[in-house]
């Protein structure tokens, strides 16, 4: 098989280059190991920052987004039971979209059929090869068959377990990494959230969030141990601890809950993100502790820039963007994962924190409420910086 890039993955970093490629009328080919039934009930992130929810309207797959995504132009901070609102449009002029990385996926697939682009799923053995030649490429066996596409450029879309960062040579790349000492205990609830804006909630036993996927659908978070076994949460302990944790004279109705997991919280990047002609995006590249809402938000701007600097390649035979490409990506990086960071250490408690780290706590989250400026920062970096 013979294409302009091989993408490998689709999850919303793989699907999203292609599209942003398919309009440059550079073509691809995406492979994923899982079914289209799977990726596309997966249940994951749901902010989506204001830049990104422009640029999925300008690719055109932000209709059913702007129809169904609810738009908060602002966030609640608890902190102990005391709600504060943060109002992004008087700050910033700035808004977020809640809407599942499920249906983001739903429709950049329905995009890529209607564009007539290979999507060939339920494939295995994926392996790269020819990576610092002018002609890349991409193995692997679909529907029992054993297949090659040979390429100019190859995209790991494939996520943190994929095969793409396992293929630079071992001396090439650099981890930075942190773990942390707790995780989220995160459900779908058919109830509807305690309050139109999301709330991030620290409070002594620890920290919630409530945010939802529509008027009726509640999407819960608690802090955790990080390495607790779901099965130790029956549904009566986990509302007991979302009502504790909510206070602010908020109500919170139960319901049915949809689906229950748990998530690692984990700090995470590869330096360079590019060798040869294998170029990473998205969790490929780096994982970000879901706090800050960075996931799915980096994914989309690694991409914007590897299209350009695909686009820059064929339209201007200029290859400036290319070899600065990971540069690029990983200043947007480093600033998501210290948001990301920031965001995580403010709002849980540590097993291991003494009780100066503890007052010291509370009084960063007085600032954050009590100033303008502390705000604003807050509400920049959370809706999302533009794009450079
Ligand atoms: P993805 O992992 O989404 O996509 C990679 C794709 O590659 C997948 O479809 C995978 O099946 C496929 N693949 C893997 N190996 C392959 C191979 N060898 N061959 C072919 N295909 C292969 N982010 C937030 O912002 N907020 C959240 O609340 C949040 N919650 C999360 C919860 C969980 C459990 C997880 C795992 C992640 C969460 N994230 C969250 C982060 C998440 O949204 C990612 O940032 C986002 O999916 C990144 O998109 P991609 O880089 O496309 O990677
Ligand atoms: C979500 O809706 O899944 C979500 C929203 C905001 C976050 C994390 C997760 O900070």
């Amino acid at each position: 098989m013979r294409t302009q890039v091989g993408i490998i993955g689709a999850g919303p970093a793989g699907l999203a280059l292609a599209r942003m490629l398919h309009l440059q009328g550079i073509s691809s080919i995406i492979i994923e190991n899982r079914t289209r039934d799977y990726i596309e009930n997966r249940i994951r992130a749901g902010l989506i920052e204001h830049w990104a929810a422009d640029m999925l309207t300008d690719i055109g797959v932000g209709e059913r987004m702007k129809r169904e995504g609810m738009v908060h132009w602002g966030t609640n901070i608890a902190i102990n039971g005391e709600i504060h609102h943060l109002d992004f449009k008087a700050l910033l002029n700035k808004r977020i979209t809640i809407y599942g990385q499920q249906e983001v996926v739903k429709d950049l697939v329905e995009r890529r059929l209607a564009d007539g682009g290979e999507l060939l799923f339920e494939v295995s053995d994926v392996s790269v090869d020819d990576l610092k030649t002018d002609k890349p490429k991409i193995r692997f066996t679909h529907d029992g068959q054993p297949k090659e596409i040979e390429c100019d450029f190859i995209a790991g879309c494939d996520g943190y377990h994929g095969i793409s960062r396992p293929s630079f040579p071992a001396d090439i790349l650099t981890v930075y990494e942190r773990d942390y000492p707790f995780g989220w205990l995160g459900i779908l609830s058919d109830s509807p959230p305690p309050d139109h804006d999301l709330i991030y909630s620290y409070t002594d036993e620890g920290f919630a969030l409530y945010t939802m996927r529509s008027p009726t659908v509640s999407r819960l978070y608690l802090q955790c141990d990080h390495d607790e076994d779901v099965a130790n949460w029956p549904d009566a302990k986990i509302w007991e601890h979302l009502h504790r944790r909510l206070g602010g004279g908020r109500k919170l109705q139960e319901g049915k809950i949809l689906q229950k997991s748990v998530t690692a919280m984990r700090s995470f990047v590869v330096e360079p993100m590019q060798y040869g002609r294998l170029f990473l995006a998205g969790d490929s590249a780096h994982i970000v502790p879901p706090t800050g809402a960075k996931g799915m938000n980096l994914a989309f701007a690694d991409v914007v820039k590897l299209s350009r600097a695909i686009e820059g390649f064929y339209k201007k035979q200029n290859n400036e963007l290319l070899e600065n490409n990971s540069k690029a990506c990983l200043r947007r990086v480093w600033n998501a994962q210290r948001f990301s960071w920031w965001m995580t250490q403010i709002m849980h408690r540590f097993p291991d924190e003494t009780p100066f780290d503890h007052r010291r706590q509370l009084s960063d989250l007085r600032y954050i409420v009590s100033s303008e400026a502390a705000m604003k920062s807050l509400a920049e970096q959370y809706t999302g910086l533009p794009i450079d």
